[in-house]
């Protein structure tokens, strides 16, 4: 799906800002119609964000079910005889959305876009009234999972990973528009032929014209051109983009008719290649190492909703301890970060919002439950979990640093179950993009040996806390384990990514023996990672979760949230970021002078 953008034939308006707000637990305002009118009541709500914590009550921050926001907009008087399309970037985790009167759209799953041609119920020059509810209830057969159980105090969410179930409208609404006959999308694949670039394009449109492309360089000048709707550029002496140095090409797109142009849009394009070669992750043919974190979109107050400020501020604090890469776990992203990713030379894991099909950790809620069964996760659940794929190769299959797909976070993988149930959503990723890997987190229920699912996998990539979990309080032991756990893995003959290590940690809180929660012993287990990758070659990366402390649900092993961060939630360094940092910029000077 194309991103919004303004062109010479395309105009976009934000619609973020306050928005009128209501609260509708017991679902009233679907009976009552709540779209014919102003809501009700006073409340008004920031977009982006989430709702949660904008409201200094507990009925706010737990609130299951129906939200409503609502806004007016006039359409650009010039934007007359034009298709007129409305767009929610995210709405977490479902929305149905009018236009006046009129339903527009209707989406499931919170973390990619959609939108619908409102042409018909907005004339130029008009002022419309646009309402959406938003739904945050996780079920068997939503992405992720989760079940309401009727409790004393009412009805509870009851979800199955490890983040506060935040909700609301997280990213930015848009209203565009586009000349009648456009162009509707826009597919890349690259590659690179010693000194020369390949730009394999396809073009999609709606209505009649003929189709001509042009390939700019960052300096704007011109280095291929082609007709027709799909094809193949050849960009001699290429500048590829690469780890580190996110080097962009333009490619302008145009449907004509009779000469004249009619639709007009650019994409930005890194040329690089991706490829897994034994137990080698390759950019450009050379063997690629990941250091960075697995993240969260989580900030104070505003929680979920996209903030260009941590935007930028999360990135430079990536930059500075050495970071190349990091994975969106749990869920998609906002497009702006792997704008910025592919503008600023960072690598990405893009990840599905499939975490907690697994019902095997008590803790996090799953007990008295089967995972998969005719009654919790099934063959419904595998085709909104399948949509979910779909929508997220739709949205960022373009994007250079996106280098491998990530369909799930610690499913239960063990069981026969669970085999039938990924085999088919791996097929579906290799066939909706041929270009990039695909992998899923593995748990430590998992191990080697018991996987059913990690031969399916191009990487493998694993979430393991040893010395923390695992051996907690006591390195020598977990360091001997992990080493012999991690070769069994290398003996796979596939690139190994650790996607998840670390201990939670206090700020501010020291000892001169390391105790689990201070942060020398943060930096303890960080290090004794480090000597047990250091002796596997298989390990081509390591992201240690996380980058900064996030909200999740209350539980008894959790502090005012997940410790684990390597920054605080407002992002000052805890003492394992030098480690860090020492440690990663030394490698990344290693690769940059090599
Ligand atoms: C995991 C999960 C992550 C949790 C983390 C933890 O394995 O993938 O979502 O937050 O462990 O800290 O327990």
């Amino acid at each position: 799906m194309l991103r919004p953008r303004d062109t010479p034939t395309r105009e976009r308006k934000p619609l973020d800002g306050l928005w009128r707000f209501a609260f509708d637990a017991e679902g009233a305002g679907r009976t009552e119609e709540w779209w014919r009118g102003p809501l009700p009541g006073a409340l008004e709500a920031p977009v982006p964000a989430s709702y949660n914590d904008l409201f200094p009550d507990p009925a706010a921050r737990d609130h299951l079910g129906d939200v409503w926001y609502q806004t007016r907009v006039r359409v650009p008087a010039g934007w007359r005889d034009r298709r007129i399309v409305l767009r929610f970037d995210a709405a977490t985790h479902r929305a149905v959305v009018w236009v006046g009167g009129a339903r527009v759209a209707e989406h499931e799953g919170g973390y990619t876009p959609f939108e619908a041609d409102i042409t018909a119920h907005a004339a130029a020059g008009d002022e419309v009234r646009v309402t959406a509810v938003v739904d945050n209830t996780l079920s068997w057969q939503s992405i992720p999972p989760g079940v309401v159980e009727e409790a004393p105090g009412g009805r509870r969410q009851r979800s199955f990973h490890d983040f506060f179930n935040y909700a609301g409208l997280h990213r930015s609404v848009w209203l565009y528009s586009t000349p009648v006959a456009h162009v509707s999308d826009v597919t890349v694949v690259t590659g690179l032929d010693g000194g020369r670039g390949l730009v394999e394009y396809r073009v999609e449109t709606a209505g009649a014209g003929d189709v001509r492309v042009v390939l700019r360089d960052a300096a704007g000048a011109e280095v291929a051109r082609a007709q027709g709707a799909s094809g193949v550029l050849e960009v001699p002496d290429v500048h590829p983009w690469r780890p580190g140095e996110g080097y962009l090409y333009d490619l302008h797109v145009e449907l004509t008719a009779g000469g004249a142009v009619v639709d007009a849009y650019a994409l930005p394009v890194g040329i690089r290649t991706v490829e897994v070669r034994g137990t080698e992750f390759l950019i450009n043919g050379e063997p690629f190492h990941f250091t960075g974190f697995g993240r969260h979109e989580d900030t104070p107050v505003r929680g979920k909703g996209h903030d260009d400020a941590y935007l930028v501020h999360d990135f430079e604090l990536m930059r500075w301890i050495g970071a190349s890469s990091f994975r969106t776990s749990h869920y998609p992203y906002a497009e702006e970060v792997l704008e910025y990713a592919d503008r600023h030379g960072f690598v990405v894991i893009d990840e599905t919002a499939a975490v907690g099909l697994n019902t095997g950790l008590g803790l996090l809620g799953g007990e008295g439950y089967t995972t998969y069964s005719e009654d919790t996760v099934n063959a419904a659940t595998r085709e909104v979990h399948a949509q979910a794929i779909r929508e997220l190769v739709a949205r960022d299959r373009n994007h250079p640093s996106v280098v491998l797909w990530s369909i799930a976070n610690e499913p239960e993988s063990q069981t026969d179950a669970a085999r039938a149930y990924f085999e088919p959503l791996f097929a579906l990723t290799r066939e909706l993009d041929p270009s990039r890997p695909v992998g899923f987190a593995n748990m430590v229920l998992a191990p080697h040996g018991e996987c059913r699912v990690s031969e399916l996998a191009d990487v493998i990539m694993l979430n393991r806390y040893y010395g923390w979990y695992l051996h907690t309080g006591d390195l020598a032991s977990a360091e001997h384990a992990w080493l012999a756990a991690l070769e069994a893995w290398a003996g796979d003959g596939k690139p190994i990514v650790i996607t998840e290590y670390g201990a939670d940690t206090v700020q501010g809180l020291h000892g001169v023996v390391a105790q689990p929660w201070s942060e020398e012993y943060q930096t303890a287990v960080l290090e004794m990672n480090h000597r047990v990758f250091d002796r596997v070659p298989a390990v081509v990366g390591e992201h240690v979760w996380n980058f900064a402390d996030f909200a999740t649900g209350p539980g008894i092993f959790r502090v005012d949230g997940n410790r684990k961060g390597v920054f605080t939630r407002d992002r000052r360094p805890k003492a394992a970021a030098y480690a860090l940092r020492r440690r990663w910029r030394s490698s990344l000077l290693e690769t940059l002078t090599k």
